[in-house]
């Protein structure tokens, strides 16, 4: 095409409002010329000035959209204390690591509630929440909204989302009241404080965050005609259990146990066996937190909803219970004076038999048959019933809390018609030796990758139909391939842990690793160091690679839980634990102890459920950052953001200095940025001169990918292409100026 047609085709995609763009990927394999030297000096021209970073609102905004611009721009404002910048459809959340007085306050509030156009204010959670608010009404019939808040360990999910509930519960504050047992709460109250219980119980010190959620979580607002806060649902998945009886080195058990060692009354002590110098196995003294002085507040919130004097009484006396039983050890000796008298105070804690508990940690009950066999564990087998013992307590008495926390909140299905959920799922993890958790976690994160990636790409294609344009892009090469390494079927590494689960062999892990090798062998997503000396496999996720070890994964996924001590909590004369583990939930353990259903699969059910949903509502999604790994206040550093931030960038269309796999993702990506600036231009001239940087920027990625990928012809031909189209259209477009000019003139 010449210039000439060039031109034309731009003056009556003007007239007709665009046209049929065909596809900008050059079929061929021609050789690629190189590229006009003076480009680099000609894009300067247009690129941001540095000085002004700080002042760009949304990151796409900036010319060109690089990891290093991008960065810069996050940079300038975080030093200026601007926290919240736009990147696209999505907002990006910088934590400050120290409050910001004003930032969050009433009046803020207001500010953007009663704004016409809130979206024209400085950047702000509230935006995101104001935008869900207003949609939630939608135009024809309401609409469900969900926020979706995601980001690494402590890069503020948590501080968000109780941000996006404050702010339903002050601007959809209705005058509702509940009333439980012994008290009238508004419901607004009740809903904000069910966040102090489930942190308390759910979260925990780690390296990483003092406050990390070992829990994901998925709040649905509900909200009647007249758009007020009615009630609310709450939705928890995995909780890290295995926290109670083994923490990290240097991390810490969930707050809950560290606020009454600290807040308990004399008389609480006395009761709960724990002198003020008592020592505890399982409280290891990490990094003193703030949320250790929170007992008061965790029994106030406990109190507004509704979980009165005795049931609290009941709950302190488990978990004292639980403390105790961590301190007995099973010495190999036959002395066992000093454990039976641990296990006594643990047995009068728990309220249940000292003689029955120490038979149920010690001894195995066999069935052949219809007879049954006693047979004495080992001391390794005694630690394991005990933290087995622990673990499952704990587990039930969060569900439990949750359940109740449910029934407190929860508007009568009469009276509610919408919902605006908000979802806080623990990050992606990436440690030096990962597990069965965090492959959960990381699955977890791929699902919504997935579902952020298409909500992106939808949310660009929807801006070009509605403007009425048809399109076509290059394909983004989405996660898909992994999430069917992980989840797929017939095979993937859930289905052959699944398999090895239930069959039981004492070399569980020989087996499936050497499963894992042969019938995963020609995923490219999945790898081995044959060579390591333990045993993993290397899955390569959205957001990297990350080793899992095989050693003890099928006996998690299993999670066995031995009748006798089902059986034994059921005889409990706490009438709490003996609830719980007689009542509904107690119906999925068989007499056999808990039922078949295993760890991975429990956790996909939950998933496609919470997918499911998500599917049916509208997302918006907040990325949130963490600024340095110390978490210190007001601490930018580079390198811990193009980390965390990578993901969301790439999806920017921008490149890297990148995993050679994840090179090919951002060709692609260009390729559709290319094709989207193509459409501008064509639509409109005026249109597409001010749209002119976006061009620029994507040529400029093309070609600084190019630079690093010299041997793929085809992304030559792209660029090539592209800036050969794009100077033809620059010299038409000036040339149509001058005509006009002309025609003004006359
Ligand atoms: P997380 O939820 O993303 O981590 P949190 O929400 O717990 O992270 O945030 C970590 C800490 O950062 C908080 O305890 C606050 O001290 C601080 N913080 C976060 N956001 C803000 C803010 N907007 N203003 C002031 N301080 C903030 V994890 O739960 O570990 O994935 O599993
Ligand atoms: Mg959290």
């Amino acid at each position: 095409m010449n210039s000439a047609d060039d031109r034309r085709n731009v003056r009556a995609g003007h007239r007709n409002g665009g046209g049929t763009v065909t596809g900008f990927v050059h079929k061929g394999h021609s050789p690629h010329p190189s590229l006009d030297d003076s480009l680099e000096g000609e894009i300067r021209a247009f690129l941001t000035d540095e000085d002004q970073l700080h002042t760009y609102d949304d990151l796409t905004k900036v010319n060109p959209v690089t990891p290093t611009t991008v960065l810069k721009c996050l940079q300038a404002r975080y030093r200026v204390k601007v926290f919240y910048t736009h990147a696209g459809c999505t907002l990006v959340a910088l934590n400050p690591f120290q409050p910001i007085p004003d930032l969050y306050s009433l009046d803020v509030m207001k500010e953007y509630h009663c704004a016409s156009q809130p979206q024209e204010f400085k950047p702000h959670i509230f935006i995101v929440a104001e935008e869900a608010y207003r949609n939630v009404q939608g135009q024809l019939e309401p609409v469900n909204q969900s926020l979706v808040v995601s980001g690494e360990s402590g890069a503020g999910k948590t501080w968000t989302s109780r941000c996006l509930m404050k702010y339903y519960a002050t601007v959809a504050a209705s005058s509702s009241v509940l009333k439980s047992q012994d008290t009238v709460e508004r419901i607004e109250r009740r809903v904000l404080d069910s966040n102090p219980i489930m942190e308390a119980f759910g979260n925990a010190c780690t390296l990483r965050n003092n406050n990390s959620s070992r829990f994901g979580k998925y709040i649905q607002l509900q909200l009647d005609r007249c758009q007020l806060l009615v009630g609310a649902s709450v939705q928890t998945y995995l909780l890290e259990k295995t926290r109670v009886a083994c923490q990290p080195a240097n991390e810490r058990n969930f707050h809950i146990f560290y606020q009454m060692m600290k807040g308990a009354t004399d008389e609480q002590r006395k009761e709960w066996k724990m002198s003020h110098d008592q020592r505890f196995v399982w409280l290891p003294k990490a990094e003193k937190t703030i949320e250790e002085d929170c007992f008061h507040d965790t029994v106030e919130a406990m109190v507004h909803l509704g979980i009165n004097a005795e049931k609290q009484r009941q709950i302190f006396k488990i978990l004292a219970g639980i403390l105790q039983l961590g301190n007995v050890n099973f010495s190999s000796s036959t002395d066992e004076s000093q454990p039976c008298n641990l296990q006594e105070q643990a047995a009068e804690l728990l309220c249940v038999p000292a003689e029955e508990l120490q038979l149920c940690l010690r001894v195995r009950t066999l069935k052949a048959g219809k007879q049954s066999v006693l047979k004495p564990c080992s001391q390794a087998e005694c630690s394991m019933r005990r933290d087995c013992l622990a673990k499952v307590i704990y587990a039930q008495l969060f569900e439990w809390l949750v359940t109740f926390i449910n029934n407190s909140i929860c508007a009568d299905k009469s009276t509610w018609c919408n919902f605006i959920g908000v979802l806080d799922v623990y990050g992606f993890e990436c440690f030096q030796i990962n597990n069965l958790e965090q492959l959960c976690i990381n699955y977890a994160n791929e699902k919504l990758q997935q579902h952020f990636v298409a909500h992106y790409l939808r949310a660009q294609q929807e801006e070009y139909v509605s403007e009425g344009l048809q399109w076509s892009f290059v394909k983004y090469q989405d996660n898909q391939s992994c999430l069917d390494l992980i989840e797929g079927s017939p095979v993937s590494v859930f289905s052959l842990l699944n398999e090895e689960s239930r069959l039981n062999r004492a070399s569980d892990a020989k087996t499936f690793k050497v499963r894992l090798e042969k019938e995963l062998c020609d995923n490219v997503n999945i790898s081995w160091d044959k060579f390591s000396k333990v045993p993993h496999f290397t899955v390569a996720h959205y957001a990297g690679k990350v080793n899992y070890q095989i050693q003890g994964m099928v006996e998690k996924n299993k999670d066995p839980v031995p009748p006798e001590l089902i059986s034994l909590l059921q005889k409990s004369e706490n009438a709490l634990l003996h609830q719980i583990f007689t009542d509904r939930e107690a119906e999925n353990m068989t007499s056999k102890g808990l039922s078949k259903v295993t760890v991975v699969s429990k956790f996909k059910n939950s998933l496609e459920s919470l997918m499911k949903i998500l599917h049916t509502t509208t997302p918006h999604y907040t990325r949130c950052i963490k600024p340095n790994p110390d978490c210190k206040p007001l601490t930018f550093k580079k390198e811990e953001v193009i980390m965390h931030f990578f993901p969301l960038i790439l999806i920017m269309g921008c490149k890297a200095n990148l995993l050679e796999d994840q090179r090919k993702r951002i060709l692609s990506q260009c390729a559709f940025s290319i094709q989207c600036c193509w459409l501008r231009y064509q639509r409109r001239r005026r249109q597409a001169r001010r749209q002119s940087a976006t061009l620029i920027q994507a040529v400029v990625r093309s070609w600084l990918v190019r630079r690093q990928v010299q041997r793929w012809n085809r992304a030559a031909a792209v660029i090539q292409n592209t800036w050969r189209k794009w100077r033809a259209l620059l010299k038409s477009l000036a040339e149509a100026e001058l005509d006009d000019a002309k025609d003004l003139v006359k």
